[in-house]
């Protein structure tokens, strides 16, 4: 008697493989009331890693943050703002020039409780210190390729006070993904095969696995190491 298995094997779409954590010690100066100062940060990682997540540690001396704007854009280029003049919009304290702390020294994380633009004090330095949360959400990156030219771009946005960006240190946390999942259902079995089958007869593109624009065995040969080298 043959008995059929009613196990069918699950595996992840994706998987958290790769972790970079990378540091630049510009010791840049950040023109006062000017242009930009932007900080190339370079990651090489396969391109089928994408973003999990994100966080920025950020050393940065200021005598008045409430003139700083801070940005962080992605190799595809994404864009956030980190920090957008703390103390600005003025209700009241600190007045309407923003937020007259020193000097920088944080994490900027979606895990943090406590918001950058809400951190003023006239006596603590750094006055932004610890995990912060970004002005927008690191999550915006997410699923992102995370190779390629990451850039801090910060601005001093009035004139009088300025400062330099003395450390950039990037953290992140990646996806593998699944090439072989071609129905994208979270498992590898015979509908993939299936599929790869359908979409390789009618030069479908997702077929193409060596993207050469061109269907053949070698893309066969590349679907087929990549299904049975698991998810
Ligand atoms: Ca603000
Ligand atoms: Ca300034
Ligand atoms: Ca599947
Ligand atoms: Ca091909």
């Amino acid at each position: 008697m043959k008995y059929k298995s009613a196990i069918v094997p699950v595996l992840l779409l994706t998987r958290t493989v790769f972790a970079v954590d990378i540091c630049v010690s510009p010791n840049e100066s950040i023109p006062d009331n000017g242009s930009a100062a932007v900080v190339p940060i370079f990651i090489s990682a396969a391109n089928n890693e994408v973003i999990d997540s994100v966080s920025l540690d950020l050393i940065l001396n200021h005598e008045w943050v409430g003139d700083l704007h801070i940005q962080l854009r992605s190799p595809s280029g994404t864009t956030i703002t980190l920090l957008d003049r703390p103390g600005i919009p003025s209700t009241g304290f600190p007045g309407p020039f923003g937020c007259g702390g020193h000097d920088i020294i944080c994490t900027f994380t979606d895990i943090a409780v406590i918001p950058a633009e809400s951190v003023c004090s006239t006596t603590d330095s750094p006055v932004i210190a610890g995990l912060v949360i970004p002005s927008q959400p690191m999550d915006t990156f997410h699923g992102e390729i995370v190779d390629g030219t990451w850039e801090l771009i910060v601005n001093d946005m009035s004139p009088y006070d300025s400062g330099e960006i003395v450390q950039v240190c990037l953290t992140i946390s990646t996806d593998t993904l699944c090439t072989a999942d071609l129905n994208n259902d979270g498992d590898l079995n015979f509908f993939d095969v299936s599929a790869f089958l359908s979409a390789f007869s009618n030069n479908d593109p997702i077929a193409d696995f060596n993207n050469d624009g061109d269907y053949n065995f070698f893309d066969i040969s590349v679907f087929l190491a990549a299904f049975t080298g698991g998810c």
